[in-house]
């Protein structure tokens, strides 16, 4: 095993990726850039941008844990994004959400299991080592990301608390304070916003709790101070800001569902080739790709890319009927 150690990171190079991950990623990544990439680029080197408090990483041995794509600069990552408990523009939140107070933080764990409990945020993170994944991010809207996450397995934490046989699905709940955040007096949404999972996909190792990303703690506008990555799904579906996760028996109905229940499905896996009744899911257009709104839109890739690490979680289901 070779790794580079930087700034108290540890990163992949090339010679870690074993042959089937590469042979993966290169169909993936000539698919994503039309066969124009012979070579495969070099492994992604994370540098803190210096603004937020440290929360270094080590590198993750989950499957799928590290594309080999570009980084999303931390400026796109931290100034264009979707928070509507701060506002619906993109630039909103980066603006607005400094009112969020993350200390002191609890984030409630109820329902179906046999150790149920309310984690401070400084003992919850402490819980598993944290570790660094680089995850594509796919809006619904059309736009993606490269994202260098910091944080561990939801797993880890679901196997502390015992679930009970009841527990099928689990419900991801964001905090709606009015007073800390201006978005809640629009009604675009019932808040609180409310996004779930069923039991396997929460349990996925690729499913993440999320404290962070570059190295550093997680911007307020990216979902400080924890928020869920799920990254074979649509953005909407990975919670920010978590104040509470549930286990239940039925299946929620999440804030999207309620909002628009023929445009957005409780699954919501990236898929190509079920479009959004407004939008085409074909295509993406990637944050920071040279020429903006206009630079070229690669394909969109089934489960986002994840397919070879999460399909079979579907195996056998109508893919156009549960979207
Ligand atoms: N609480 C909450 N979580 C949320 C949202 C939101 O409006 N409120 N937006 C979702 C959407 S639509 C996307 S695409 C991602 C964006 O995450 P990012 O800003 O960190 O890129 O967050 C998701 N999580
Ligand atoms: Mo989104």
């Amino acid at each position: 095993m070779h790794l580079i150690p930087d700034r108290g990171f540890t990163h992949p190079v090339p010679s870690e990726i074993t042959p089937r991950d590469l042979a993966l990623n290169r169909r993936q990544w000539l698919a994503a850039a039309g066969a124009t990439a012979l070579a495969l680029p070099a492994a992604a080197q994370v540098a803190r941008p210096g603004r937020l408090a440290a929360l270094p990483g080590a590198k993750s041995a989950v499957p799928g844990a590290a594309t080999v794509e570009k980084l999303t600069s931390y400026g796109d990552v931290s100034s264009y994004n979707n928070f509507y408990e701060f506002g619906t523009d993109k630039s909103d939140p980066a603006r607005t959400a400094h009112t969020l107070k993350t200390r002191p933080w609890t984030v409630s764990v109820e329902g179906a299991v046999a150790k149920p409990g309310r984690f401070d945020i400084d003992t919850l993170m402490k819980m598993a080592p944290m570790e660094e994944r680089i995850y594509r991010l796919r809006c619904v809207e059309g736009w993606s990301m490269v994202i260098p996450w910091v944080g561990w397995s939801l797993a880890e934490l679901i196997k502390r608390v015992e679930p009970t046989g009841n527990a099928k699905f689990v419900e991801f709940v964001t905090l709606a304070d009015r007073a800390q955040m201006p978005g809640l007096r629009s009604s675009v949404l019932d808040w609180p916003y409310l996004e779930g999972l069923r039991m396997d996909e929460a349990m996925h190792p690729l499913t993440m709790l999320a404290f962070g990303l570059y190295g550093e703690v997680m911007p307020n506008q990216n979902g400080a101070p924890v928020r869920l990555v799920v990254p074979w799904k649509y953005g909407f579906k990975s919670g920010k800001s978590l104040v509470a996760i549930r286990f239940v028996e039925k299946q929620p109905r999440t804030s999207w569902e309620r909002a628009a229940p023929e445009e957005y499905g409780f699954y919501s896996n990236v898929n190509p080739k079920v479009d959004h009744p407004r939008w085409s899911q074909a295509s993406e257009r990637r944050i920071g790709d040279d020429g903006g709104l206009f630079a070229k839109r690669r394909p969109t890739l089934m489960f986002n890319g994840y397919e070879p690490q999460i399909g079979q979680l579907y195996a056998g289901m109508d893919l156009k009927k549960f979207f």
